[in-house]
């Protein structure tokens, strides 16, 4: 250890999940970092700091990162590194060349998980997709949330308007299909999130689970219901069905749609779901009677329901039932978070389907088409086949259904460029690969998950370490804009410059205040936007009806003054400010929805498969990208089958099994687990590393890819969202 004259201590928001943690970084006199500690000033996360964040700094200089731009020949299929100005100069020659030839149809963008954390990734995505003027956007969303923003985009009329669990002042929480104390929480921002359900049991509070395994979550809880994977949108009727039948509701928004959902819940008895669920039907009412008695509750549910095939429909439910136990937009219960910036404002109510895919006519969903059918695009020939692919920072190979598919599709592109800090499964087969810096060289403002956070709070952070001679991500993703246009930067100006004087100008005309340009604050255009979107925000200086904050009216010098966060209150009410819907109110039965149940009641009888398939988070890891850091691999972050142990005996299994799905098979070590339920089995997702040799320490502890098995023409009908969890195979001996 170095003494403080040698060393120094910056601060900094962790960057490598939703839970946002304020970090203290110490730094050596040659910007390595020394040590990484949990911000015990910060007012959100308080010192909090898993194992992930406490690496840090090893992930942020892994040798095998790539520091400079790569380019492959295709016919001897090797790499090479290059300049900047020739990296950028290819991709100029190639890109405009092939859209002039074949239409902007034929360029598709895939954007990946961590996009939603760097600031690159939420200010110049936008930028990327108007350069190329396709309508073939995909991105991590329909592998992950996409159902539960369809189903507030029709209930609250805005895709973006997601309700949280209170889970500060809850006094009873319904969780389906989350493990918060492996993943630290998603679609619901909350460092700490073991500390706040240990809170919340202290208080009296009940914590209820609802999982097909054992979870670390499941066993901090007062219960916890093993269900069969892919029913939860049944069993979440048959609460509805209840509060209604035991005349338990108490509606305390303006609703539309009470008599439809009512009907529609008619035939989900408890006794009729039960079957399906695997969960008594005493247990069901109950479950409906405690959260219509308790004096606050919440029901959350996350990806375990989300990637299944009635995703769209239960994330639904889930807010019908905050709404029938007069819970949403209350204290204690599901909420609105206050976000400090400004956010998309949306003038109409949210559409589903504007548009649809060209080869299996799949709706989008907030522009998208489904990953799920990204391999059928680029395979299919006719007008408008893709035949450029940008991917920014997302592994599809590893990540999205039917991986192995897209890997042998994606030699077939004409041309693809990655932006990525590695050359992995999926940026092996691109042309051009642009590489982030260091994290530490770029800043941070949490834009979207701030809106999902279960306490309004704000924290901004400068670069802790200057870019040295190479571009930030913000400008190599404007740059890659306008060569992908077919422009230069304006004279005298970088990309990054170039694009956001735009952005700036029209934010400015659409507030009325043209002549505030030279009034905004920071070193740069990013903190100029940052400064602008907080000016015009919930509480900004430039907000004639702004909340008041105990720091005054907020801008950029707030946050720069307050580098631990600031506490912006609890949650507050925001109905019917939140709503987009044309009636103005909370529509409990949306069109859609409704046409879905059908699809939901035709299965109720169909015989459930001998074994299926669901996923599994492991601490130490995140998706398909931490497995190269020695401290984040090998322990119990391996890449496992967990088998009931009468599934291993009624099988016959021991140490390898051969797993098979309607999409392909593996083999994969076994290992028996008590917390499973019998005739499930779980495989963690993100494994299967390739032998590039370009990440040494992932390909030693290479795994396999649980997107073998999954399948790409099963989806959530409404989203389109990918299904992973509940997926049919057959297990036999190795
Ligand atoms: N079977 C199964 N599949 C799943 C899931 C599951 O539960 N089961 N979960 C799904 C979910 S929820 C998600 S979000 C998706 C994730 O899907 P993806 O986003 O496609 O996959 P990741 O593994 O997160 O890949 C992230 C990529 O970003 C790169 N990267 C990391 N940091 C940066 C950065 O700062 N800048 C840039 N440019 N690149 C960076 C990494 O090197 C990596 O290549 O996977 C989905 N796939
Ligand atoms: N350490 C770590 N943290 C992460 C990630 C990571 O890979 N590692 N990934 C990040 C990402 S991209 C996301 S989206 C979040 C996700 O965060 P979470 O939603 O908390 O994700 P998981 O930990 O996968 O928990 C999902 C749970 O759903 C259960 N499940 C599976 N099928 C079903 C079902 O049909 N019904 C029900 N009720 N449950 C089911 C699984 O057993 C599992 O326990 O985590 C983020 N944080
Ligand atoms: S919980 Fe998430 S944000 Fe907090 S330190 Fe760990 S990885 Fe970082
Ligand atoms: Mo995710």
């Amino acid at each position: 250890m170095m003494d403080g004259m040698t060393t120094r201590n910056l601060l900094r928001t962790c960057p490598l999940c939703e839970a946002v943690c304020g970090l203290e970084v110490t730094l050596d006199t040659e910007d390595h970092v020394v040590g990484v500690r949990g911000d015990r000033q910060d007012p959100f996360s308080r010192g909090f700091l898993c194992p992930k964040g406490a690496s840090l700094g090893h992930l942020d200089e892994d040798p095998d990162r790539l520091t400079e731009p790569m380019i492959r020949d295709r016919a001897t299929d090797t790499w090479r590194t290059a300049s900047w100005t020739e990296a950028f100069d290819l991709i100029a020659a190639r890109g405009p060349a092939l859209t002039a030839a074949h239409g902007s149809q034929s360029a598709a963008l895939y954007f990946g998980n961590p996009n939603a954390h760097t600031v690159a990734g939420a200010l110049y995505l936008p930028a990327l997709l108007r350069a190329l003027g396709t309508r073939h956007l995909f991105s991590a969303s329909t592998a992950d949330q996409m159902p539960k923003q369809v189903a507030s985009g029709l209930m609250f009329g805005d895709p973006l308007s997601v309700p949280v669990p209170d889970l500060d002042r809850t006094d009873y929480l319904l969780m389906l299909g989350a493990n918060p104390l492996e993943s630290n929480g998603s679609l619901c921002t909350a460092p700490d999130y073991p500390g706040r359900i240990k809170a919340l049991r202290q208080r009296g509070g009940r914590f209820v689970v609802v999982d097909p395994r054992r979870t670390r979550t499941a066993k901090q809880a007062d219960e916890h219901v093993f269900v069969r994977p892919g029913s939860d949108a049944y069993l979440l009727f048959g609460i509805v069905h209840t509060l209604f039948a035991e005349e338990l509701t108490a509606v305390r928004v303006e609703v539309s749609g009470l008599d439809e959902i009512r009907a529609a819940a008619a035939p989900f008895t408890p006794e009729v779901v039960s079957g399906r669920t695997g969960v008594p039907a005493a247990t069901v009412v109950r479950l409906a009677r405690e959260l219509a008695a308790a004096p606050t509750a919440a029901v959350y549910a996350r990806i375990g329901t989300c990637t299944a095939e009635f995703g769209t429909i239960t994330q639904w439910l889930v807010d019908v039932v905050n709404v029938l136990t007069g819970n949403l937009d209350s204290p204690g219960g599901a909420m609105w978070a206050t976000p400090a910036t400004l956010g998309i404002v949306r003038s109409r109510p949210f559409r589903l389907g504007r548009w649809t895919s060209r080869v299996r006519e799949l709706p989008e969903a907030m522009g998208e088409f489904p990953v799920a059918t990204l391999a059928d695009e680029i395979e299919t020939s006719g007008e408008g086949q893709i035949r450029m692919l940008v991917t920014v920072a997302g592994n599809p190979v590893l990540s999205a259904p039917n991986g192995a598919r897209l890997d042998r599709v994606l030699p077939g592109l004409d041309f693809m460029v990655s932006v990525d800090r590695y050359l992995n499964e999926t940026t092996r087969h691109a042309d051009v690969i642009l590489p982030p810096p260091r994290t530490l060289q770029s800043p941070h403002y949490d834009f979207a998950l701030l809106a999902f956070a279960v306490h309004n709070y704000a924290r901004y952070s400068r670069p802790l370490v200057p870019l040295d001679d190479r571009p930030s991500e913000s400008e190599v993703l404007a740059r890659l804009a306008l060569a992908l246009a077919g422009q230069q930067p304006e004279p005298g100006r970088s990309a990054m410059d170039s694009v956001d004087e735009l952005v700036i100008a029209g934010m400015l005309h659409k507030a009325g205040m043209p002549e505030r340009r030279g009034d905004l604050l920071g070193e740069n255009t990013i903190e100029q936007r940052l400064d602008l979107m907080l000016r015009l925000g919930a509480y900004g200086e430039w907000n004639s009806a702004a909340l008041p904050t105990p720091y005054g009216p907020l801008n950029l010098q707030v946050l720069l003054d307050n580098p631990h966060g600031i506490d912006l209150g609890p949650l507050r009410p925001r109905l019917p400010e939140v709503l987009r819907t044309a009636s103005r109110t909370v529509d409990l039965a949306p069109e859609p929805l409704l046409a879905d149940v059908a699809r939901l009641t035709g299965r109720l009888s169909d015989a459930a498969p001998d074994v299926v398939l669901i996923g599994r988070r492991q601490l130490r890891s995140n998706n398909s990208w931490m497995h190269n850091v020695p401290t984040l691999v090998g322990g119990s972050n391996r890449c496992t089958l967990h088998v009931h142990p009468d599934d291993m005996s009624r099988l016959g299994l021991s140490e390898r099994a051969v797993v098979k799905s309607a999409a392909g098979a593996l083999t994969v070590a076994v290992e028996p687990n008590g917390d499973i339920m019998p005739g499930v089995v779980s495989l963690p997702h993100g494994w299967g590393h390739a032998d590039t040799a370009s990440q040494s320490v992932a390909s030693a502890h290479a795994g396999v890819n649980a997107n073998v098995l999954t399948d790409d023409s099963v989806i959530d009908v409404p989203s389109g969202n990918a299904v992973f969890n509940g997926v049919p195979v057959t297990l036999t001996p190795a």
